[in-house]
């Protein structure tokens, strides 16, 4: 990946020159090139900035040095290539997990890093219509900073340490604070029992050194839910928690059989749309065939007010005890979109026993809104063709 940086304080960027991002640069994953923005200035003070058009408190980058900057950086590719301009600013769009793993995916990208009270605005239209670059600008959050470098440095490190190669163990990515929408779980290491300075005797939760992996994996799912609660209350709406304090979910019984066959219908009506058939299973099954998979799966639902609105099954797999296999994931289509399938997909997870090494999971290969579920929990498509036609294998390793 080739980053460029356009600042009035390049020294600023040097602590890219450390750690992990200046052993990736080392290595030639990642050209980072830093430019100064005042050697595209002509006047005898290198000036950059002028009073603002309107009034108003401070001072404006001008556009003539960041034009020029710009067009040399766009200029240095290989024929035709453009980069990504990403511009910090207070006003910018969220810099998100999700945005830095889509710039990571960019081969090529430019950060403007402005001062004062910001660029000329009609630098960013001649970014984008005389050197034909996509121009975003990002927000690090909700404070003011004095300048786009400390969000460049957050960014940049952010974004490169996703690049192939630059992390050393690639699963520590998959697995990692809102990935899922919850935050991390407290972590521990030896002793066991430390005794602080002040005499205080601190013990590791007795579950952790219990070597019982399901109840860890429910323990842990717990602590994130708590966490999260206390935390960041506003990742719960979207994520597992309120929905599954409210609704408890509970072992599918037999006499569940003829309610699962209803909703599993009403849930594959999307897929029969997406793949152009009604030849899927969930779809065709009578009663019988359901009450059959539920002697063959381990099944889960809930229940609200009576009515049976969401379930998942799973079981270790026939051919391979490793592997928990889990399915037939649905939330009846008016509650869809409340994380109450998130929260099933994590209770599946957590059920599975001592021994475990991955989840697995299938969906329709055009099933979009299912994929990116499963992507955000952790999952990722495994290449080539599903269990079925038509579909495709997940897996997330067990952590
Ligand atoms: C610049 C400044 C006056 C900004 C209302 C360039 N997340 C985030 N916070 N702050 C920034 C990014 C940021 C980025 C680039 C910047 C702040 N400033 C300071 C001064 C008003 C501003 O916007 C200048």
């Amino acid at each position: 990946m080739i980053l460029d940086v356009v600042s009035i304080f390049p020294e600023y960027l040097a602590p890219l020159d450390l750690s992990l991002i200046g052993k990736a640069r080392r290595e030639g994953l990642l050209d980072l090139r830093v430019h100064d923005l005042r050697d595209f200035t002509h006047d005898r003070h290198h000036s950059v900035d002028d009073s603002p058009y309107g009034g108003g408190a401070g001072m404006v980058m001008k556009p003539q040095p960041w034009a020029e900057a710009l067009a040399h950086v766009a200029a240095s590719g290989a024929h035709g290539a453009r980069p990504r301009l990403i511009v910090p600013g207070p006003g910018g769009m969220p810099f998100t997990q999700a945005l830095a793993r889509e710039l990571a995916e960019e081969p090529w990208l430019a950060f403007a890093c402005g001062r004062y009270e910001g660029i000329d605005e009609r630098v960013y239209e001649y970014a984008a219509d005389e050197l034909g670059l996509e121009v975003s600008v990002v927000s690090l959050g909700d404070y003011v900073l004095n300048g786009g470098e400390v969000a460049v440095l957050a960014m940049v490190e952010a974004v490169a340490r996703l690049l192939p190669g630059v992390i050393g163990n690639a699963e520590s990515l998959v697995e990692e604070s809102h990935e899922d929408g919850l935050l991390e779980y407290p972590v521990y290491t030896k002793p066991a029992s430390w005794e602080s300075s002040a005499g205080v005797t601190r013990a590791v939760p007795p579950v952790l050194l219990s070597g019982d992996h399901g109840a860890i994996a429910a323990w842990r799912h717990q602590q994130r839910l708590e966490r999260t609660a206390a935390r960041r209350p506003d990742l719960l709406h979207s994520a597992a928690a309120l929905t599954t304090q409210d609704l408890a979910i509970t072992a599918a019984q037999p006499s569940d059989a003829a309610e699962l066959t209803t909703l599993q219908r009403a849930c594959w009506v999307s897929e029969a749309k997406a793949n152009d058939t009604h030849d899927i299973p969930p779809l065709v099954e009578s009663v019988d065939d359901v009450a059959h998979g539920l002697l063959e799966w381990q099944t889960w639902v809930v229940r609200e007010g009576g009515r049976l609105v969401a379930s998942v099954r799973a079981r270790s797999h026939p051919d391979d005890p490793a592997t928990w296999q889990i399915g037939r994931l649905m939330v009846a289509p008016d509650l869809q979109g409340r994380g109450l399938g998130r929260a099933l997909l994590a209770h599946a997870e957590a059920q599975a026993p001592s021994g475990t090494a991955a989840y697995w999971l299938n969906t329709g290969t055009r099933s979009d809104r299912n994929l990116r579920t499963y992507r955000k929990a952790g999952y990722r498509v495994q290449p080539g063709e599903g269990a079925f036609p038509g579909t495709v294998d997940l897996l997330k390793r067990r952590r």
